[in-house]
């Protein structure tokens, strides 16, 4: 039957109706997101994020210079080892700047950084993270600087770290006293072991001093010896001096994650075969004993590390970096299958929750701490597909992070993500990853060569500058 005109210009205008809402609303449960983002709406995207980066960076300047982070809501400081401070918060945001292009920021953050910052402090420090977001927030500001103090710096750090290293087997105690050594925490987890090789061994490449890599390498060598006999998984907990594990529980979330993404990027940096042999056969481990592929999608579960038995089906924020790996160790289709079920999960509530029971399609643990890893996620598999539905979803994702977590001072976590009740928190990832990836995102190509990096799990991004 043929169409008259008037027919035509109702059904064109009745599309072009659609495709706007589809546009204009947001995602919600089983809703299907338009996957379309103009080049001029990436560009505006691109520059709201910066927008917002400068507005938290702002906040903390306002309220809480001098300090490690801002607590937003309370208009107040805070800081991880008081009376000491490290300075965690513009260590870790100085590389977002320099890629946003925020010159007076990155100034700012520059001079307090060289001329406040020192590792001669009375302080015992988390060895994990001040290696993923100090250690590797001083080596990416001297690659993209080539100022020689955050060499400096970043060894005065690494020396100070190494005393955790001294135990029965190899693995690091948990903590470790910065003037004197003294190290305390021997019951550790996979993360807390295995997530030091990028930064350790740049370390060692830049200054041409093996130890650093040779000490974190062996680490994690000692740690995936101890891996199941009968299913190659990990457990939460083992106590670095035994050997012995303290928690069979096995997962790919806090505690764990990180472990299996640095043994691919180990050998993608430094080319180092172990980790990679290490690195795949981690993976397909999880693939058989944690994967559930069930009606609402491919999810990673818990089992016990020494029967494989199923024991939970909980996913969550920290669970969501996962994809990352698979696009890291090629395989697409996973990453790709997976990446669906982690933005389920981010608009199930309207923002993503802690932990989320996948079986049930229900919220466990509602808060929501301001977390990078579905953007992330988003992110490579932009950088990996050129699919433009990344785009769409980091779209959502960045409009909910403001339309629920922007206060007058920065940004703040949610004590749940059903009430939307706010916290007061503004962790220095905020800035360091969740803004970065989101702009990354947004912006062209040429803002970051991703193939010419390998990033740290707090996104400071790493290149292979050295030739052995
Ligand atoms: C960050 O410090 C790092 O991404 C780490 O690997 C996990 N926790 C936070 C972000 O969620």
């Amino acid at each position: 039957m043929a169409l008259g005109f008037r027919s035509i210009a109702l059904a064109a205008a009745a599309v072009c109706v659609l495709l706007a809402l589809s546009i204009a609303v947001p995602a919600s449960k089983g809703r299907q997101l338009s996957a379309t983002v103009t080049d001029a709406e990436r560009t505006a995207l691109a520059a709201e994020v910066k927008k917002e980066f400068q507005h938290a960076w702002a906040g903390y300047r306002k309220l809480a210079w001098g300090h490690d982070e801002l607590k937003p809501v309370s208009a107040t400081p805070h800081d991880w080892y008081p009376p000491s401070v490290v300075y965690m918060t513009p260590v870790d945001s100085l590389d977002t700047m320099l890629m946003m292009g925020l010159t007076a920021e990155a100034a700012d953050a520059q001079a307090v950084i060289l001329e406040r910052l020192t590792f001669d402090l009375d302080a015992s420090v988390q060895v994990f993270e001040v290696t993923i977001r100090l250690l590797g927030g001083l080596i990416t500001s001297y690659q993209m600087t080539k100022e020689p103090r955050y060499l400096a710096l970043a060894e005065d750090l690494g020396r100070r770290l190494l005393p955790a290293f001294q135990s029965a087997t190899g693995m690091p105690y948990r903590f470790v006293h910065l003037r004197t050594g003294v190290k305390n925490g021997r019951v550790s987890n996979p993360a807390e072991i295995g997530t030091l090789i990028l930064e350790f061994g740049a370390l060692s490449k830049l200054t041409k001093k093996p130890i650093y890599f040779d000490t974190a390498k062996r680490a994690i060598v000692e740690l995936s010896n101890r891996a199941s006999k009968t299913t190659g998984l990990l457990g939460e907990g083992i106590d670095v001096e035994s050997g012995q594990w303290t928690n069979p529980k096995s997962h790919i979330g806090g505690g764990i994650d990180s472990y299996y993404e640095y043994l691919l990027k180990c050998e993608r940096l430094f080319g180092d075969a172990d980790c990679g042999r290490i690195g795949r056969a981690g993976v397909e481990a999880i693939k058989k004993h944690l994967e559930d592929d069930v009606a609402s999608g491919l999810w990673y579960g818990e089992a016990d590390m020494n029967s494989g038995k199923r024991t939970a089906t909980i996913y969550g924020s920290l669970h969501a970096f996962l994809p990352t790996v698979f696009v890291l160790n090629g395989d697409l289709p996973r990453a790709k299958r997976l990446q669906e079920s982690n933005f389920k999960m981010w608009t199930h509530a309207g923002i993503e929750p802690e932990e989320f029971d996948y079986a049930q399609m229900r919220v466990v643990s509602a808060s929501y701490a301001l977390r990078p890893e579905n953007a992330e996620s988003a992110y490579y598999l932009y950088r990996a597909t050129g699919d433009a539905q990344y785009l769409a979803q980091g779209r959502q994702m960045f409009r909910d992070l403001v339309a629920h977590c922007r206060v007058a001072n920065g940004y703040t976590t949610l004590r749940s993500v059903v009430t939307k009740e706010k916290t007061d928190r503004m962790h220095s990832f905020l800035l360091a990853e969740t803004f970065k990836y989101l702009y990354l995102l947004f912006a062209p190509a040429s803002a970051l060569d991703y193939n010419a990096v390998t990033f740290n799990t707090e996104a400071h991004p790493i290149w292979r500058t050295w030739t052995n």
